[in-house]
């Protein structure tokens, strides 16, 4: 039986009403994709506190009071690495976005999200978050670009 390591990730979308603030990654996993904020939790933090500092750290934005809106499990075809992601939404922040070395910030209308340039994933579950439904999901990938299968929830508790 193989070992599955399991990261645990954060991934932040600050709102307003009718439009979403999404990031173009500039470099590392996901590079030239539109995305929400986010990265690993370290050792020393919670999840909600690793969250606010990538937030923080990637477009200058605080955010006091994050919601919890979806999780994800990634998995890789042939990668024992199982992505734990958690998405998180914010109506209520501190500061205007500014560009990173990590993230070039930019506002989109709900119903213009660059799908096309962004991870495949987003498309399913983007649709929960914008109509304010909590979500659980699962995707297997196959490389970047494939999904193999997937499965997606409204999850109605915390
Ligand atoms: P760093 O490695 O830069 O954090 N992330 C994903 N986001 C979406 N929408 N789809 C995926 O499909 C993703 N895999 C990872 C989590 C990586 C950031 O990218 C997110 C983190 O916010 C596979 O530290």
């Amino acid at each position: 039986m193989s070992e599955r390591l399991r990261k645990i990730l954060t991934l932040v979308f600050v709102r307003e009403p009718g439009k979403i603030l999404l990031g173009l990654k500039k470099r590392g996993f996901g590079c030239g994709l539109w995305n929400g904020f986010g990265g690993k939790v370290e050792k020393n933090e919670t999840i909600l506190q690793g969250a606010k500092r990538e937030l923080v750290e990637e477009c200058g934005i605080q955010a006091d009071v994050l919601e919890r809106i979806g999780l994800i499990n990634f998995e890789f075809e042939n990668d024992p690495v199982i992505l734990e992601v958690h998405v998180f939404q914010t109506f209520h922040y501190i500061g205007d976005p500014v560009e990173t070395e990590e993230m070039k910030p930019e506002w989109y209308k709900d119903g213009e999200i660059p799908f096309n340039q962004m991870w495949p994933d987003d498309k399913y579950w983007f649709p929960y978050m914008l109509q304010k439904r909590k979500f659980e999901a699962y995707f297997l990938f196959k490389g970047m670009d494939t999904i193999l299968d997937y499965w997606i929830k409204e999850s109605l508790n915390d």
